[in-house]
């Protein structure tokens, strides 16, 4: 049986997966690109051979000609549309954040179990990466010792929105680290800090946070929105015995005029090109089979990820350490 797989959102995003669902996923195909945009929509549409194209973003799960929805509608769309998709009995994969809200993720996750099964996979895809895969291996075969820190550094070029605020590099950027930096590690955050240094012109200076786990690590993140110069992510993970560091993701260099050098990708697409497809394989398998993936993120993660970044905003505005409160772990989620 094909997964008929329904687009929400025919933005940057949203043309991603189309293309994704397009080219390189197996046992799917692109049956409807919705956006309220119709336009936007039909264009998105054309460029990847679509089946159809829909202009409301609530009704889309509930088509009797769609098996399965990506969600990659703006941030404040993802809670509701993952509603309705429960709703209608769809399982989705849904772009991060689940939401900027704890209290919407615990709603999600109400619903999920009222269902009796888990319908929402999160787009946090650098799960999937290589290069935390490997990370995640050397701790669980001993290679580094007990884990002590972690560094990272997520950099973007520029904002996305002129409008974009420190809270949004902690609401929109950080959630991808305190995601896989939890999963790396295994554990939860008990504290999270926050500073910002000062730029010379209005752009939306770095933030710079150092979190604490329940294992007693401390775990650093540069959140760089506007580094300029190319998108660079980096994590180094230190143990007791070595440490570990991800490398830059290049095929090439140019050796030239008594220098060498390799580029940078503009955006995320292009560095977890990779780690896209094999995210997306695993969620036309979840559709398959109903089994969760085990490395994927579930509206519990969604729930963490919100919870950290509600204490990261408070801990940026107050000037001070926060702690991280999280319910317990529900049993449907263990
Ligand atoms: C994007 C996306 C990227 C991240 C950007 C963020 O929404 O999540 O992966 O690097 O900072 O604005």
């Amino acid at each position: 049986m094909t997964v008929r797989i329904a687009i929400i959102g025919a933005g940057l995003m949203g043309a991603d997966h189309a293309k994704i669902v397009a080219e390189d996923l197996p046992g799917a195909s692109l049956q409807v690109i919705c956006d309220m945009d119709a336009d936007r929509a039909r264009k998105v549409a054309d460029a990847y051979s679509a089946h159809d194209v829909d202009s409301g973003p609530d009704r889309v799960a509930a088509r009797p000609d769609v098996d399965a929805v990506i969600i990659a509608s703006p941030d404040f769309t993802h809670a509701p549309l993952s509603l309705s998709c429960i709703r209608a009995g769809k399982r989705a994969l849904c772009e991060k954040p689940l939401s900027q809200s704890s209290n919407e993720c615990l709603q999600i996750m109400k619903a999920e179990e009222a269902a009796g099964s888990k319908f929402i996979m999160l787009g946090f895809m650098r799960r999937f990466d290589q290069s935390y895969v490997e990370m995640k291996r050397a701790l669980a075969h001993g290679a580094i010792g007990r884990p002590l820190m972690m560094h990272n550094f997520h950099r973007n070029v520029a904002t996305p929105a002129s409008d974009f605020t420190g809270a949004m590099a902690i609401t929109n950027s950080a959630p991808h680290e305190f995601d896989v930096v939890r999963h790396v590690l295994d554990t939860e955050y008990v504290s999270i800090s926050a500073f910002q240094p000062k730029r010379s012109d209005a752009l939306v200076a770095p933030v710079y946070m150092v979190l604490e786990t329940a294992d007693d690590q401390l775990v650093n993140i540069e959140i760089n929105n506007n580094a300029a110069y190319g998108y660079d992510v980096r994590a180094e993970l230190v143990g007791e015995k070595a440490t570990i560091a991800m490398n830059a993701v290049n095929y090439t260099r140019v050796d030239r005029e008594l220098g060498q050098s390799t580029s940078y990708e503009a955006d995320w697409r292009g560095r977890y090109a990779e780690a896209y497809r094999r995210q997306n394989r695993a969620f036309v398998r979840f559709v398959e089979t109903g089994v969760f993936p085990h490395i994927a993120s579930s509206s519990w993660d969604g729930y963490c990820a919100a919870r950290v970044a509600e204490a990261g905003v408070r801990a940026l505005n107050d000037g001070r350490k926060i702690p991280v409160e999280m319910i317990a772990k529900p049993e449907f989620y263990a």
